[in-house]
């Protein structure tokens, strides 16, 4: 049985991740541990515990940062609706979140669940904070996927970042610098052909499950808010593209691993994941500028292109039970 360890900003794309997991019958999800980001920490929580709820899961549930390690939060509520679940008006969730904080549950789960899989879908400032403490759980930790990014630099806030890294750049940097064996599954994978059709949605709805309902309600606010960003209709899912190569690598169809470099400094490029693909970081012109990154050897699996006809397949099997 494989162990997973989901970090969360439940909004709407996180709860359709979230099902994909809990519905892997060779998976075991050891956590959910929460985070701010789309939503409000508090709000995030009672997201994650819904979305547990429908898929009659008592996953334990943790909180964690409340905000990013230096910055203001900004959260998405112009994409995923006041709630994070298109404000569709849900029950407060039966269950309440533990009592262990998320870092400390993240370090605790590392040492105790050797060569687990991370899979993070919001900002990275859990993982950042649990790495500062021990270090020593990058070691421990077998794969650690990461939604985030924007390798071929057009981002979802920004031109030049995506949502997750640009929130908490800092935490990112710390993350990609702390030699996790990171597979970085980026904005770019979610759009184009992942996005799932008119057609595509009603065939999900005829499941007649509820969490087929629940996946394509909840997502009604985002995918409106994708089609005035990006001008391409049907519904992006962004955290299940990365849940998708979680639990089978080859949806991932090309990949390379280079030195990569997270933009802190400026506003423009703010969370800009600068990705050396042609490996030019150490020459003379680059050294000084990469020095940090190289020093901390922090590179990544990247995931240029993806299955998503598999994709798709391993979303409706998800939602179809
Ligand atoms: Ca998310």
């Amino acid at each position: 049985m494989r162990r997973f360890l989901i970090d969360t900003d439940t909004a709407s794309d996180d709860a359709v991740a979230i099902l994909m997991a809990l519905a892997a019958p060779d998976v075991r999800v050891c956590a959910l541990t929460i985070v701010a980001g789309n939503v409000g920490l508090e709000q995030a929580t009672r997201n994650a515990l819904y979305t547990a709820e429908i898929a009659g899961s008592d996953v334990p549930v943790f909180k964690g940062a409340s905000a990013p390690l230096m910055r203001v939060h900004e959260d998405a509520h112009w994409f995923h609706g006041r709630d994070g679940l298109g404000d569709q008006n849900y029950p407060p969730p039966r269950r309440g979140a533990e009592r262990e904080h998320a870092v400390d549950a993240i370090i605790r789960l590392a040492y105790a669940e050797p060569g687990l899989t991370l899979v993070t879908l919001g900002p990275l400032t859990n993982i950042a904070l649990a790495l500062a403490r021990d270090p020593g759980i990058a070691a421990k930790i077998g794969r650690c996927v990461v939604m985030g990014g924007a390798p071929c630099c057009e981002g979802n806030v920004t031109p030049a970042a995506e949502y997750n890294i640009w929130v908490d750049p800092e935490a990112a940097r710390m993350t990609f610098r702390s030699r996790l064996p990171i597979e970085m599954v980026g904005w770019h994978v979610s759009r184009g052909a992942s996005v799932l059709g008119e057609a595509e949605i009603a065939e999900i709805l005829a499941l007649g499950t509820a969490k087929a309902r629940f996946a394509i309600e909840c997502n009604g606010r985002a995918k409106q808010a994708y089609f005035v960003q990006t001008g391409e209709a049907g519904l992006s899912l962004a955290d299940p593209t990365a849940m998708a190569v979680a639990l089978d690598r080859a949806v991932g169809l090309s990949w390379s691993r280079h030195t990569i470099e997270i933009e802190c400094a400026s506003e423009l490029t703010r969370g800009m994941t600068i990705v050396d693909r042609l490996n030019v970081a150490a020459d003379d012109n680059n050294r000084r500028a990469w020095r940090g990154a190289l020093k901390a050897g922090a590179k990544a699996d990247i995931c240029w292109t993806f299955d998503s006809a598999a994709f798709k397949a391993m979303l409706k099997r998800a939602l179809a039970e």
